[in-house]
């Protein structure tokens, strides 16, 4: 029987012919699930449609902005309104002031920022700075953590490098990654231990708050009040990847929610409003290392771009305005998706830990516990991928990777929650058929 070929899976082929696995991005290509990836044509509020008319309730936000969902009308208003007065001018404008306070207002650690197109050139400039700033070497990151594919931060990476089980990257000189020193999260003694054996050479720790890209990992308690601890007696300087987290999972992200005040943090994602937006902010005696005022060079045609100011503004300034009934919504809507599938999986005998901080989580196919990387890494990601993909048939597209964190956003309704849950309890009694 000839199987006839999806719209997607035409449009697969052709991607093969021209990128790289098919993607821009590996993450996209669902190597780590199979099936089909469902070429988007169109999003609004929590759902996307696929090339084929199929409709998914989405829970990856486009890897995190999309807090207030698809094509939200403020959002698609504001960002016609600056394309109507051209795309880009490669020269300074109101819109990024107007941004920069909005972020200042919420990050009172960020004293000044620079922004840039990415959450890679934010947490690679920030850890350049503070290099320069200390006059030392080696940095710390934590096993899982992801900080984007800058050469000394993909040592013992989350994400894609941790989906595909790639150990750090090809074409990452030795020279460069052995100035990471990568350590288990949630171990407070390797940090000490770090800092006896390399006196005066860490520049500074750079983590994800909350660890998203190994899944979602929350810190112990206190933890991070000891990175801060340490790092203020070490003279290093401690950076706050909230990428993922700033403005996710409470209006001021990580540090507002565990109040802990980082030199450096590093924003993207939701500060952007689904167009490419980093940024990297702190300490102003840190900042002003940066060229023109300091020797530290970076740069960018596209930072501050007039439509990614307009999106950011129009988001970040609408979660200011609705914050207590923005986070109390998503924190019920997360809590009711992450509890309901988590006694759908007990009901069905499926070993399962739940992890979540606000509206950002992970089911890991393990009984845990999961406070770190290798503790992640016990899930069985085969039943992980059945899973993704039972839960994709019924309409529901979740983060393609066991090391990958989930997201609501203020769109999704209690019927897209039930119909979730719903959706799960059906995929556990088929696989608790099939072990
Ligand atoms: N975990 C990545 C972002 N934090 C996923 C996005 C990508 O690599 O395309």
């Amino acid at each position: 029987m000839a199987l006839t070929l999806t719209r997607s899976g035409a449009l697969r082929l052709r991607a093969e012919k021209l990128f790289p696995g098919g993607v821009n991005s590996p993450v996209r290509a669902f190597r780590a699930v199979g099936g089909e990836p469902p070429f988007v044509v169109r999003g609004e509020g929590a759902y996307l449609w696929d090339a084929d008319g199929n409709r998914y309730i989405d829970y990856f936000g486009s890897w995190g902005p999309m807090i207030l969902g698809h094509a939200f009308p403020p959002v698609v208003e504001a960002i016609k309104k600056a394309a109507a007065n051209s795309a880009s001018f490669g020269a300074s404008t109101q819109a990024e002031g107007d941004l920069a306070e909005l972020v200042t207002g919420a990050y009172p650690s960020i004293e000044k920022l620079r922004f840039v197109s990415s959450g890679t050139e934010a947490t690679m400039s920030a850890v350049r700075l503070a290099r320069a700033f200390t006059n030392r070497k080696y940095i710390v990151k934590f096993e899982g953590c992801y900080h984007g594919h800058a050469d000394g931060l993909l040592v013992k990476a989350g994400s894609g490098v941790a989906t595909f089980g790639i150990p750090g990257s090809a074409g990452v000189p030795e020279e460069v990654a052995h100035f990471t020193l990568a350590l288990p999260f949630n171990d407070i003694v390797a940090v000490e231990a770090a800092f006896e054996n390399h006196p005066g050479q860490i520049a500074c720790i750079i983590v994800e708050p909350i660890v998203g890209n190994a899944g979602c990992i929350p810190p112990a308690p206190s933890y991070l009040q000891a990175l801060r601890t340490l790092t203020a007696q070490h003279g290093a300087l401690l950076i706050f990847d909230e990428v993922m987290t700033g403005f996710r999972v409470a209006f001021g992200g990580a540090q507002e929610l565990y109040g802990i005040r980082p030199d450096l943090t590093t924003l993207g994602k939701i500060v952007g409003g689904g167009l490419p937006v980093g940024a990297f902010g702190g300490r102003a005696e840190i900042m002003d290392q940066l060229a023109p005022l300091g020797p530290v060079y970076q740069a960018g045609t596209l930072s501050g771009n007039p439509l990614a100011m307009a999106a950011g503004i129009a988001t970040v300034g609408y979660l200011r305005d609705h914050r207590a009934e923005v986070y109390a919504k998503l924190e019920k809507l997360s809590a009711t998706v992450a509890d309901g599938v988590a006694s759908a999986a007990a009901s069905a005998g499926i070993p399962l830990t739940t992890n979540r901080v606000g509206a950002m989580w992970t089911w890991f196919f393990t009984a845990g516990p999961v406070t770190n990387y290798e503790q992640a890494a016990q899930s069985d990601t085969k039943r992980f991928a059945a899973f993704h993909r039972a839960m994709l048939n019924a309409g529901v597209w979740l983060p393609p990777s066991q090391f990958e964190a989930a997201f609501t956003s203020t769109a999704h309704t209690d019927a897209d929650i039930q119909q979730t849950v719903d959706a799960a309890r059906q995929a556990f009694a088929a696989m608790s058929k099939e072990s």
